[in-house]
This record gives C-alpha cells, sequence and structure tokens, in this order.
C-alpha cells in the first residue's frame, strides 16, 4: 500500500482487508487532499461488490407543489415558496397525471416524487396521486415522499408515521427516495434548516419504513455549514442504522447550490457551487464508510455528467437516471442539463469503460447493454434528443424565486447563527 499521504496507509491496509472503518479513519479520510488515494480505495471498496457495472433508473422527477411550511427556515432551498409567494404552485391530480403520460413512450420505470410541506394538502390527495400513476402506469415503481413529507403527513393527519407509511405502501409506493436529511448535525441543522424534523426522527422514518419492507435511499447535503466531524456523524449514523435494518439501497451525496437561497446570500456564495475535488472526495468517503450500503449514487444534475462520469472510477456505482423534469436544483442555480436522454445515460456510463446497467427502483436488472447501439445513431454526441414531454410539456418551466428572503422576513437567522458561532 503506498500513499502520498501517510496518514492514509493504515487506512488503506483496513479498506484491503476488508475492516470496518472508525470514526477517526473517516475523518483522516475527508482531512486529506491525497484524493487520488483516496479514490483509489474506494473503487476498490465498490468493485469488491459491484465490479465494472454501474446501474442507473429510467426515471421521471414529480414535484407535486413547492408550497412549503418550511420556506423561511430551510434556508438553503430555493424550491419552496409561501402560499401566497410568486411562482408557488400545487398541481390538480390531473395536472400531475397529464406530466407523467411523459412516461407513456418512454422506458421510464420510475417516479421520483417529492414536494413542499403543504400546510392543507392532504394524506387522500397523495395516495389518490398514487392510485392513478399506478394504474395509469402499472409498469412504473412509485419511489416517493421524503421522510420530512411523511413526518408532515402523520402530524397533519394526527396519525403515525408507520400508519402512514402503510397508507402509501398499500397505495402503490415501493420505496422512500433519501431527501430531508440533510445533515444531522443539530448545530448545522439548526442554522440551516431550524424546524425541520430531527436528524433522529429522519432516522425513525426509515427505520419504520425498513420495517415495513420499503426500502429507502439516504443522502447528506454537504458544502454549506457543515464540518468534516458533522459529515462523518452524519455517516456513521446511517451505517448505524442499517446494521439495523439494511434498508437502505443507496447513498447519495447532494452537493449543495447557494443561488436564489437565503443562506447562498448570507455566505457570500451566490453563483459559485461546490468544487469537483469535493464532490469526488464525498462519493469516495460515502463508498468507504458506508461498508453495509449496496450502492452510492452520483447526482448529474448538481455535480454535472463530467463530475459524475469521473466519480464511477472514484467508488460509484450507480448513477440518477433521465430525470426529465427537475426544479429543485435549477431553482438554486445548477447549470447542468434539465434531463438527459436513456442513450446519453448509457454512452456515459460506456464512456468511462464501465457496464451499463438499467435497473428497477429496487435495483433488480432490467436490461444490460453487451449489444448495445444508440436508438438515435445519427445524434452528435453531447446533443441532447427531444425531451420526452406530457400533454402539459411547454408549461414546466423554471422560474426563479425574485427574493431569496421571504417578504416580511426581518432577520435573517442564518447570519445570527454564523455570527454567535464566531
Ligand atoms: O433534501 C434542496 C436537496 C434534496 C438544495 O433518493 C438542495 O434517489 C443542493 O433527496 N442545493 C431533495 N441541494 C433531493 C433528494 C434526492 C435527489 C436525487 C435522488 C434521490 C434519491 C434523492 O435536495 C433535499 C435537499 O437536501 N436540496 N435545496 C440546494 N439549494
Amino acid at each position: 500500500m503506498t500513499a502520498r499521504d501517510p496518514v492514509l496507509i493504515p487506512i488503506g491496509e483496513k479498506v484491503q482487508g476488508g475492516e470496518r472503518l472508525t470514526r477517526d479513519d473517516a475523518l483522516a479520510l475527508f482531512q486529506s487532499n491525497d484524493l487520488l488515494t483516496i479514490g483509489r480505495l474506494a473503487d476498490l471498496a465498490n468493485r469488491r461488490n459491484n465490479g465494472d457495472r454501474v446501474s442507473f433508473a429510467a426515471n421521471q422527477h414529480i414535484n407535486p407543489t413547492n408550497v412549503c411550511v418550511l420556506r423561511n427556515t430551510c434556508v438553503f432551498c430555493s424550491f419552496a415558496r409561501m402560499p401566497r409567494e410568486a411562482g408557488a404552485y400545487t398541481r390538480s391530480l390531473d395536472e400531475v397525471f397529464a406530466e407523467a403520460e411523459a412516461a407513456r413512450d418512454n422506458p421510464t420505470r420510475e417516479f421520483h416524487i417529492v414536494g413542499g410541506l403543504h400546510p392543507t394538502v392532504r394524506l387522500s390527495y397523495y395516495l389518490d396521486l398514487f392510485r392513478g400513476l399506478a394504474a395509469r402506469h402499472p409498469g412504473v415503481h412509485i419511489k416517493a415522499l421524503t421522510a420530512v413529507e411523511v413526518a408532515h403527513l402523520a402530524r397533519l393527519e394526527r396519525m403515525s408515521v408507520r400508519d402512514v407509511l402503510v397508507a402509501m405502501q398499500q397505495a402503490g409506493v415501493t420505496s422512500l427516495p433519501g431527501g430531508g436529511a440533510e445533515v444531522f448535525s443539530p448545530a448545522a441543522r439548526a442554522t440551516i434548516a431550524d424546524k425541520k424534523l430531527s436528524g433522529e426522527e429522519w432516522l425513525g422514518v426509515h427505520r419504520e419504513a425498513h420495517r415495513l419492507g420499503i426500502p429507502s435511499n439516504c443522502t447528506m447535503l454537504y458544502g454549506h455549514v457543515e464540518t468534516l466531524a458533522d459529515r462523518v456523524d452524519h455517516l456513521l449514523a446511517l451505517r448505524a442504522l442499517q446494521d439495523e435494518t439494511r434498508g437502505f439501497l443507496t447513498y447519495i451525496p447532494l452537493a449543495y447550490h447557494p443561488d436564489h437561497n437565503e443562506l447562498g446570500e448570507a455566505l457570500g456564495r451566490t453563483g459559485t457551487a461546490t468544487t469537483g475535488f469535493d464532490d469526488l472526495k464525498n462519493i469516495a468517503v460515502g463508498r468507504l464508510v458506508l461498508d453495509n450500503i449496496p450502492h452510492v449514487k452520483t447526482h448529474w444534475p448538481m455535480v454535472t455528467p463530467f463530475i459524475s462520469q469521473v466519480a464511477l472510477t472514484f467508488g460509484c456505482d450507480d448513477l440518477e437516471g433521465t430525470v426529465v423534469f427537475e426544479r429543485v436544483y435549477h431553482e438554486a442555480g445548477a447549470a447542468t442539463p434539465m434531463w438527459l436522454s436513456y442513450d446519453q445515460i448509457v454512452s456515459l456510463i460506456r464512456g468511462a469503460g464501465k457496464e451499463p446497467v438499467e435497473r428497477d427502483s429496487l435495483y433488480r436488472t432490467v436490461r444490460t447493454f453487451e449489444d448495445w447501439t444508440p436508438t438515435d445513431p445519427g445524434r452528435k454526441p453531447g446533443v441532447p434528443g427531444v425531451r420526452p414531454e406530457g400533454p402539459e410539456g411547454p408549461t414546466f418551466e423554471i422560474s426563479h424565486r425574485p427574493q431569496a428572503r421571504a417578504r416580511g422576513q426581518r432577520t435573517l437567522p442564518v447570519l445570527q447563527a454564523i455570527e454567535s458561532a464566531e
């Protein structure tokens, strides 16, 4: 074992021996700038389980509402609106079904459904939505509602989290997405996502889902005010729950985007992004620490398809899919494509010397590509085909918030928190 940073040598020996990494090891990995050694170790850990296979799902993101009771306190988010704020929307069921029609003539196998915490939209709306989508698109999995949304609906309905999850499962939901975790550190959470359910509560919702046989994904939002120790503790909390339940399918590090949100303004970071260096490090350290989570996914809308492709040799074996309509990161200034075609995803994976595997939401293989040629061979590389669109296609647009701060909000809680920490 060789390493430019000697601190990594004993860690590398543990990885080679399949030994679990400690909190100190994880911290040392985040502190080290020897990215190539970290990447090499993560690649080793990944190859042991996944070989050269890289999976993706042909998916479509659906965001039924952006109205959110946490609009003023989740200061990192550019997607949420107050009910009467410019750009606020709540789709009728028919409007969602119309948007979902984009899946009709496409290989879509997963709807990824998340939105805001609407103060009055009830559980019955979501159950009708899931049943309606399941009836219209029987071959498409429904991955829906973050732990935060589930807990919100439980409160609104005065039901237990378990009963909400059972109702969702009966209506056709097959897995939960990993959003809303942000970073579990109470201090960082109080700064960027005050009033959101706590880390313990987020883990509690996923624990309950796993007990019911609903697998889920997990995430960590990095690149804002969190410390390296916060990142480590977050990963260790995910690893501990996975030891208990084995219900997590994949881990997705999410890169913070600072545009059109109060946090980005307060930090003076508008117009910037996380670095490629940190994006790759987060993928690799995630792979090394989370030795019990089978997959690590790169979310190309956040880190660019270019970094995502390189991530495939830094421990990552899973790529976000076609997406079709992406609002959350593009509202926050992501300059990446809004969607990728099926062919572009397969080509991206092949271009990294990997074996593409189309999967469903539950990571079961749907298709391999030994004899594949693009369905649109005339298309120039990098030039997308035509985006699949439902009848309401053209009404899909990104309208950035005119102001990051909500009207009538006099203080910037995030600034106070940062100033008092200094
Ligand atoms: O929880 C919100 C993040 C998440 C910003 O499970 C932001 O397969 C960066 O969790 N900058 C929702 N991030 C998305 C999510 C997700 C994405 C892809 C796949 C899966 C999956 C889950 O988006 C939120 C939050 O952490 N987010 N605002 C922002 N300004």
